[in-house]
């Protein structure tokens, strides 16, 4: 991962999970980071670590709700001289809610979704995306889904919301043909993060039993991926990769001891 060094890296939800690997994985790898998500204490406690860790890396936080673009412009006005030129945006912030059939699914829980994990991928985009036209380069590194892939049910709006990320990267990276900016989708089939305790509704025994009876990935793994997507050749960009378990087939094919 040695083209990490020196870049600047905004990574959203970097306060668990994916994120927190990401961000952790990247410093290991000289990346100065820009470290987004709404809980702030944590981002202050692993910006702290890393810090112990390499105290050589730069570390901006910004508390901010990824689907509120008045918090989005916000936290943009306010970023240090060096946090100005973003090399790599991972929009991995996102949240999977109200796990019911689409007959029961609420409104809340609907704009939830949709303004995370959409919303928040569009407005973080255009944010970076100007001065990557400018300097004819960046990497955009989007975290989709497997049920971006493949609709499963109980996800019906989720699924929706990870389509559409596919749609965006691909319609992105269209639109920035002509530029070397490269934008990539990164694809996890299940991970063992904080997303279940969210999509339970922190119940965090019903979390824990999703996983009985095979290894889910570790959000080490998938941060992984996302350094290896973020450090090919600057004239070779990763456009999909989809990462599972082992014993996962597919969204709805799992082995089970
Ligand atoms: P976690 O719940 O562990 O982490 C999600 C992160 O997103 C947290 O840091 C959370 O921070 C942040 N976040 C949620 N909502 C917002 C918001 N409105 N504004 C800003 N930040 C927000 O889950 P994962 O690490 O597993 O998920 C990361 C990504 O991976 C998501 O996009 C998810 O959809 C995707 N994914 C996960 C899979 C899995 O099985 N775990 C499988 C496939 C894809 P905070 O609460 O502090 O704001
Ligand atoms: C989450 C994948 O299968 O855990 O994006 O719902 S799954």
């Amino acid at each position: 991962f040695e083209r990490l060094q020196g870049k600047t890296a905004l990574i959203t939800g970097a306060s668990a999970g994916i994120g927190e690997a990401t961000a952790t994985l990247f410093a290991k790898h000289g990346a100065n980071l820009i470290l987004t998500a709404r809980r702030e204490n944590l981002l202050q406690k692993l910006s702290e670590a890393i810090r112990e860790d390499y105290p050589t890396i730069q570390i901006h936080i910004m508390k901010l709700d990824v689907g509120d673009l008045e918090s989005v412009k916000k936290a943009f006005e306010n970023l240090p001289e060096w946090a100005r030129s973003v090399d790599i945006l991972v929009n991995n912030a996102g949240l999977s809610v109200e796990a019911v059939p689409l007959v029961d699914i609420s409104e809340n829980a609907i704009d939830t979704m949709l303004n995370t994990n959409v919303k928040g991928v569009i407005f973080l985009s255009q944010q970076v995306l100007p001065g990557m036209i400018e300097r004819d380069s960046g990497h955009i590194i989007n975290i989709g889904s497997i049920v971006g892939q493949m609709a499963a049910p109980g996800s019906s709006i989720y699924s929706a919301t990870k389509f559409a990320v596919h749609a965006i990267t691909d319609a992105l990276r269209i639109e920035t043909n002509a530029t070397k900016i490269r934008v990539s989708e990164v694809c996890p089939g299940i991970v063992e993060s904080e997303f279940n305790i969210v999509k339970f509704n922190n119940d965090h025994q019903k979390a824990k039993n999703f996983y009985k009876g095979f290894e889910p990935l570790a959000s080490e793994d998938i941060a992984e991926v996302i350094a290896f997507t973020a450090s090919t050749h600057p004239r070779c960009v990763i456009s999909n990769v989809t990462a599972m378990p082992v014993n996962q087939a597919n969204v709805l094919v799992i082995h089970k001891e």
